[in-house]
């Protein structure tokens, strides 16, 4: 078997311990093959020259990283990628910002990554590209000359096609995606999405079993649902520095029961709306004031995108608002907290948390939800309540499913939460930690390789490959 290469936009960092479940699967895949490659940005912003590639090694798996320019950075990863994509696939259409020199900046990029990789390459590797920003890395694979196996996985949305053709561009980006021999989706929903919009819009023909005859290539798609690290967040919820820190904001809420959400700050996971939930339950229950804090963990991301200030300020005025209309000497309703905590810290927090509020207006999959389920005491367990928008709603239909729009709903749900008898809430639970530890991060790991070394395994495209 040849290597595993692995290229997304970061990547983990060469010589740190692996956080996060992402990082960790992938560096679990590279070194599961006794070797590989790991190939992104490097993070780093150059002035102005392009660097060339670094290079390093840890343990049999090598690191090759490049630079961005500055240019570059705010064309491709801050213009294209997050200004259109990302608001399109969470259709989010009025926030796009269709910029043709961002999309010129966002090929360029990808064209020189791949070129980079391409020079890297060796006969029998397999390629494992993910996500929304090298859409089009597999077509400049194929025209430095590549010919073998390229998986793609998206880790966003692949949204309905009446929205994605609003991306001005998205006829050529469907030409690049049809280089990859795999696309990997997080739900059915999206890869239905995807295979509805080539049938359409590129006179695809569906044959079955996930397979696509498109742009004279045959290409495979399939849901592969992302899952979490289910072991390790149940053994930081109970861990010691899990415990303790949860402890110092026991100590505050005291015995009043706690609502916690936890998400990047973005326009894509519903805040607003979230917070006008529970403004709205204190509003319709006025029994629980003093007895209920929703505690929001919402680390800044993406500072530097327009929409992302514009929502921080919506964010602080809601929460400002609320509390200034229900605190008390010694109660405020919404502890609203704009930074970061580590991994155990997160895991405790979950596991005291009466209800768990995750409620994305769209998410490819949502790994708070699998988390917070993964943490729960199974003898005295919390309530997840849902979004029907996160891509973890497929899995997950024993949470208390919502609609993030309708506030009324949402309140409601959070009010069954936290009235709920323990019997429903142990049967639910069960019935939600079966599906996060069947469909872990292992799992995804496993089943995208296998289905990739199907295609690497002989049965490569059947027609030749045209270049765009
Ligand atoms: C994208 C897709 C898809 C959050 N706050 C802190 C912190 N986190 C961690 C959570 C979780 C992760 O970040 C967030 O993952 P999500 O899945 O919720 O969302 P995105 O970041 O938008 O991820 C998403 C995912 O990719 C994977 O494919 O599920 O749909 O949008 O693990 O715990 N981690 C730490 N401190 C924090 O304050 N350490």
């Amino acid at each position: 078997m040849g290597r595993l290469i692995i290229a997304s936009n970061r990547t983990a960092t060469p010589g740190e311990p692996k956080a996060g479940g992402l990082a960790v699967a992938l560096w679990d895949a590279l070194t599961e093959r006794g070797g590989g490659l790991w190939f992104g940005w490097s993070g780093e912003i150059s002035e102005r020259e392009h660097r060339g590639i670094r290079l390093s090694t840890e343990d049999a798996v090598e690191f090759a990283l490049a630079d961005l320019t500055e240019r570059e950075h705010d064309g491709y990863y801050l213009g294209y990628a997050n200004r259109a994509l990302w608001p399109v696939c969470h259709y989010r259409i009025d926030l796009a910002r269709f910029d043709d020199e961002h999309f010129e900046c966002y090929t360029q990029v990808n064209r020189r990554f791949g070129g980079l990789l391409h020079g890297l390459l060796r006969p029998g590797d397999e390629v494992w590209v993910h996500d929304y920003h090298f859409l089009l890395l597999g077509q400049e694979l194929r025209n430095a000359g590549w010919r073998g196996p390229i998986g793609f996985f998206l880790h966003i949305p692949f949204p309905a096609p009446e929205v994605f053709t609003a991306l001005p561009q998205h006829q050529r980006i469907a030409r690049g995606l049809a280089e990859f021999d795999l696309l990997g989706f997080q739900t059915v929903r999206d890869t239905r999405n995807f295979v509805r919009y080539m049938v359409e819009h590129h006179d695809a023909t569906d044959l079955g079993d996930g397979r696509l005859e498109v742009f004279d290539r045959i290409i495979r798609t399939a849901a592969f649902p992302i899952g979490i690290d289910a072991a390790e967040i149940a053994y930081f919820a109970t861990s010691e520095n899990g415990r303790s820190d949860a402890s110092r904001l026991g100590k505050i809420i005291e015995s009043r029961a706690l609502v916690l959400g936890v998400d990047r700050m973005d326009y894509s996971k519903g805040l607003p709306q979230r917070l006008q939930a529970f403004g709205r339950l204190l509003d319709d229950h006025q029994d629980l004031c003093g007895h209920v804090t929703f505690v929001q963990i919402a680390p800044p991301s993406r500072e530097d995108v327009g929409a992302y200030q514009d929502l921080r300020e919506e964010l602080d005025r809601l929460a400002g608002s609320i509390n200034s209309s229900y605190s008390d000497l010694d109660w405020t309703p919404i502890r609203y907290l704009a930074r970061g905590y580590p991994r155990e810290t997160l895991a405790g927090l979950y596991r005291m948390a009466r209800v768990g509020l995750v409620t994305p207006l769209y998410d490819g999959m949502n790994l708070v939800a699998k988390e917070y389920v993964a943490a729960q005491d199974p003898e005295d367990p919390g309530v997840l309540v849902l979004s029907e928008f996160a891509g973890a709603a497929e899995q997950l239909g024993a949470a208390l499913i919502v609609n993030p729009y309708d506030i009324t709903a949402m309140a409601e749900a959070i009010h069954r939460g936290l009235t709920m008898p323990k019997e429903e809430r142990c049967a639910r639970w069960r019935e939600l930690n079966e599906a996060v530890t069947r469909g872990d991060i292992g799992r995804w790991r496993r089943d995208f390789l296998a289905a990739l070394d199907a295609v690497g395994g002989g049965r490569p495209p059947l027609r030749g490959i045209r270049s765009a």
